[in-house]
């Protein structure tokens, strides 16, 4: 029986496209317009593609075999993410080598993938663990460690015409003359100094339990691990950094120019936190008028320094304009003047709250919920704008790796600051006022600074009467107790005061970016090595001097080993590796020891899309005429939890060659759409017990055969289960829950969940497609809503687009014949004109809406075609051709089937484009109101485009019109084409 079978159809359809390689580019630039459309290629887990993937996936299919068939070369190709976490965690408990574990995910998620016959051009497929991969990853780092940064550079964008500023990354480092005569050695130090991929001690996430070292992505909140829940702490190791604040502000500016959702882009600027201020110095030189004093006059002469002198402390504000409200100041902990400014008897505290501090993340220490913690150093500065002394103290709120690591606390107009002083008693100085009505302040600021002595202050004992402000006021407002400053308004008081302290060599403007250097070193085994040497001295201690391996020997393959256990200590595991790996000695006699360190999985999918556009090129990483011709990517789809740090990485790396003339584009990814999230059926949201566990309806159903009772165990509990069938008399809604009603303690959430295996709310893609079909499962996810929209997940809905495509087939198959054949309304006849509209509206709406990446609409257009068209008896063949090829980007294993079926010898995947005909979308005849005197009194038919005078003549002839016009005298007719005619009469 020929009826729909999509399991006969699709495999045949995929092995066709396969052995025909129909998707395959040539190698050779092709002629013609291109498009670039890109997947978020996947990382491989063990547990396979989850239906979240195709859903991306599918609308580049489509938007890529629409674009073939509209004559566009498209690039559009698949590969993996296979670095990472879970095959080395897998390796550690089995002993299974990560690239066995590696290797067959891949094949498991290709042959899913492949399963759902997306168009991909499989012969550029590689993935990210392939040594011909990673040798140009590694390539890409030694460029990133031959690039220096020096902000003082002014730099001009290798096209010679973008002109980019100061600071830019450039290829040739000028060394200063009195470095250069130190000798090689500072040369080099110096170098190391301003490359873009550097080496720095960092605080890293040491997990003892795990032993091994964390990215921040594995830390939760808590602290802990998201692995096992173990306490995690900091502690400071070398790390490679890459310098991605050089890139900052270019980062953030040219996003303007992208296609990209408004709200990635915002969380992409929100992330680089680009904020405008103040740097100001605070004098902690002798603590006497007279130093005071000099310090200033020095000042005057040699203006703000470039990098702070020993006798100060440099702060950063966003709030130049409330300086003379600063009553103390705060060090980070780490801060390098700690150590100078502790006096004797506060050595003690301090030391132990350093060592407190260094335990803690920096989420951790910023939040404003956290009690505030901190020490008084025993020291004091001058404030530079009115010589007041005020305690220095460090606290864990300010972070060494923001600003200058210093600040200036103004409890009164800011928040932190004000519970900080409120914990410890430090004075609070209101200087900013709603209203410029000065006599309405509170204090008299001399009474006020005459009351912080210094000791007073110290021991936290000074009380100010009359300023018990209950909040910080953070808002602007006017000046108070700010000298000759008084009742300015705050946005012109912030850029007066930096020019005032500007001209005077203590403050200059500053910008600020929240933004931190990329942490680039991670312990793992499966990783991509660093293409580096350590030098070592005679006696094997490394120099701390370091050179990139040569180009010749990249890659440098990851070493055979089949220990992967942790060391145990902070150490990377390829310390572990054979010796031979490990240790080499240079040409010139110098030993060598190979860093240690691996790759963060980020690196991988920095770059890739540009390896898809010359997949096998040996000589270098792309040829620059495939660049040029194929980049940037015209589309790329994925999900939004990618919109911050792989975004901006690749982003970021992209800038890095551009800037070393290696691509022409600024930018890798023109536009950007994120595909909404999935969420789980709600019918499979599942229960959760009192404890707030969730148990999926399915794993309680599962576990017996028989309906429940509470005699039966709940599986993943261990508690009782009383009956759980979702009859709708069974369960009470309370809230947004629903409860059974026989046992309130169970509750049955309706709402729809991101897919998680813990709520057993996961739907498989190849139970799907054996089930129903790829061009079902295809369907379904784009007919669910608006791409970009969050939606649940139903079984019914894969129902209802399976039997569209049922009909789809009835219509042009004989259903009851023996064998699969034509129906026989199907007939060589040349389509009415109500057939051709209806084909022709059908071309018109599915091609923009595949433009407009609007595919459950098309769907519904189609539906609409399908419907009117069954219900007529004859079916001309040349208005279900074009049907097909509209159907094919969708559903293309049933749409080469018909087209087979019409007797086509070859695939429809390059098939031109319907073209839809205006003039055939036209109805021949329209309706149109007949007034006398304004109101409507009779319709009369009319050709569509029908002129002036048709009109008039066919109302005036029209029997109902004349009936009204007898006896009445005509003044005046109006005629709006197409709209109206008016007859405006008297008598
Ligand atoms: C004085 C002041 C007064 C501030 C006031 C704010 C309000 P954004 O906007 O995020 O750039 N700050 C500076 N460096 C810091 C560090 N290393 N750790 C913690 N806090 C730091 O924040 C800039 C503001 O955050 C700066 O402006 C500084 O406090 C604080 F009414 O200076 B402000």
């Amino acid at each position: 029986m020929p009826r729909y079978d999509a399991n006969r159809i699709e495999p045949k359809w995929q092995a066709f496209w396969d052995q025909n390689a129909t998707f395959q580019l040539p190698d050779e630039i092709p002629e013609g317009e291109k498009k670039y459309v890109l997947d978020m290629f996947p990382y491989p887990s063990g547990d396979g593609l989850h239906v979240g993937h195709p859903e991306g996936y599918t609308a580049t299919d489509i938007v890529c075999r629409h674009a073939r068939m509209k004559g566009q070369n498209v690039l559009h190709t698949m590969g993996w993410d296979s670095f990472g976490l879970p095959a080395e965690q897998h390796a550690i408990k089995t002993g299974t080598h990560p690239r066995v574990t590696t290797n067959k995910n891949i094949d498991n998620f290709r042959r899913q993938l492949k399963s759902l016959g997306f168009s991909y051009d499989w012969s550029r497929e590689f993935a990210t663990t392939d040594p011909d991969y990673y040798r140009w990853t590694q390539w890409i780092f030694l460029q990133l460690f031959d690039t220096w940064y020096d902000p003082e550079h002014e730099w001009t964008g290798p096209d010679s015409k973008q002109r980019i500023g100061k600071g830019r990354p450039i290829a040739e480092l000028p060394i200063p003359n009195d470095v250069q005569s130190e000798g090689e050695s500072a040369v080099r130090k110096y170098q190391d100094a301003h490359r873009l991929a550097y080496q720095h001690e960092a605080p890293v996430n040491w997990c003892p339990a795990l032993g091994t070292v964390l990215a921040n992505e594995e830390v939760t909140a808590e602290g802990r691990s998201e692995r096992g829940d173990h306490p995690v702490e900091r502690r400071q190791l070398r790390q490679w950094m890459l310098r991605i604040t050089a890139y900052a502000e270019r980062l953030s500016e040219e996003l303007e120019d992208l296609d990209w959702p408004d709200s990635v882009k915002a969380l992409q600027r929100n992330w680089i936190g680009k904020s405008l201020g103040a740097e100001v110095d605070f004098y902690i030189g002798s603590q006497t008028e007279d130093g005071f004093t000099a310090w200033k006059q020095q000042r005057e002469q040699t203006g703000f320094p470039k990098s702070p002198d020993t006798d100060v402390l440099r702060v950063y504000t966003t709030r130049p304009d409330t300086l003379y409200g600063a009553t103390y100041m705060v060090l980070a902990p780490e801060h390098p003047a700690v150590d100078r400014l502790t006096s004797k008897d506060q050595q003690t505290a301090v030391e132990e709250y350093r060592r407190m501090a260094g335990l803690k993340s920096d989420l951790d220490r910023t939040d404003l919920a956290k009690e505030k913690t901190g020490v008084f150093t025993g020291s004091y500065a001058t404030n530079p704008v009115n010589g007041q002394q005020i305690p220095i103290w460090i606290a864990d709120y300010v972070l060494v790796s923001y600003g200058t690591g210093a600040i200036m606390a103004v409890p009164a107009h800011d928040e932190r600051d004000f519970e900080f002083a409120k914990a410890f008693d430090l004075p609070i100085l209101q200087v900013v006022a709603s209203t410029s009505d000065t006599d309405s302040t509170i204090a008299d600021d001399k009474q006020l600074l005459d009351t912080l002595t210094m000791n007073e202050a110290a021991e936290g004992s000074v009380h100010v009467p009359g300023l018990e402000l209950d909040e910080a006021f953070t808002e602007t407002g006017y000046a108070i107790n700010s000298g000759t400053y008084d009742g300015m308004a705050t946005e012109d008081f912030k850029p007066k005061i930096a020019a005032d302290l500007q001209e005077k060599g203590l403050g200059k403007e500053a910008v600020n970016y929240r933004l931190r250097d990329w942490l680039f070193s991670r312990q793992r085994y499966w990783g991509e090595p660093f293409p580096i040497w350590h030098e070592l001295d005679a006696d094997g201690t490394p120099t701390g001097m370091v050179r990139a391996v040569e180009d010749a020997e990249l890659p440098v393959v990851l070493p055979e080993m089949e220990d992967f256990q942790p060391t145990g200590t902070p150490d990377p595991l390829l310390s572990k590796a054979p010796e031979e790996w490990l240790y080499q000695t240079a040409d010139d006699g110098v030993k060598l020891k190979r860093e240690t360190n691996s790759m963060p999985q980020w690196a991988g999918s920095c770059w890739y899309y540009l390896r898809f556009a010359d997949p096998k090129n040996s000589e270098r990483f792309i040829d620059p005429a495939k660049e040029n011709y194929w980049l940037p990517v015209d589309l790329y789809i994925g999900g939004a939890e990618h919109a911050v740090l792989h975004l901006l990485y690749s982003r970021f790396w992209h800038k890095v060659l551009f800037d070393r003339g290696e691509v022409t584009t600024p930018e890798p990814f023109q536009k950007l759409v994120n595909q909404g999230m999935i969420l789980g059926a709600p019918e499979l949201s599942g229960f959760q017990d009192t404890d707030g566990n969730w148990v999926s309806s399915k794993k309680v159903r599962e576990n017996t055969n028989e309906e429940l009772d509470a005699t039966h165990v709940i599986a993943d509990t261990g508690e009782p289960a009383t009956a759980v069938k979702l009859e709708a008399e069974q369960v009470e809604k309370k809230g947004e829950n629903f409860v059974l009603a026989d046992d309130p303690k169970i509750v049955v959430d309706s709402r729809a969940y991101k897919m998680s295996k813990s709520r057993g709310n996961v739907i498989n893609p190849d139970d799907i497609v054996s089930q129903y079909g790829a061009d079902s499962l295809r369907l379904y996810e784009m007919f669910m809503g608006p791409l970009e929209q969050n939606k649940p997940w139903s079984m019914s809905g894969v129902d209802g687009v399976y039997r569209f495509l049922g009909r789809a087939w009835r219509m042009i198959v004989d259903e009851r014949a023996d064998e699969v054949k034509l129906n026989a309304s199907v007939q060589d006849i040349p389509p009415n004109e109500d057939q051709e509209r209806i084909l022709h509206k059908t071309i018109q709406a599915v091609g923009e809406d595949i433009e407009r990446l609007s595919f459950n609409t098309a769907i519904s257009r189609m539906m609409e075609f399908t419907n009117a068209v069954t219900a007529m008896d004859q079916r001309p063949r040349a208005i279900l051709e074009p049907f097909v090829l509209l159907l094919a980007p969708f559903a293309p294993h049933l749409a080469e089937e018909l087209w087979e079926l019409f007797g086509h010898e070859t695939s429809l995947a390059y098939e031109p484009w319907p073209e839809f005909d205006e003039s055939k979308i036209r109805e021949d005849t329209v309706e149109v109101p007949v007034q006398i005197n304004g109101k409507v009194k009779a319709k009369i038919q009319v050709p569509n485009g029908a002129d002036k005078t048709t009109l008039e003549t066919t109302a005036t002839q029209d029997e109902t019109v004349q009936s009204f016009l007898d006896g009445k005298q005509i003044i005046k007719i109006i005629v709006v084409p197409g709209r109206l005619v008016n007859f405006v009469v008297k008598g």
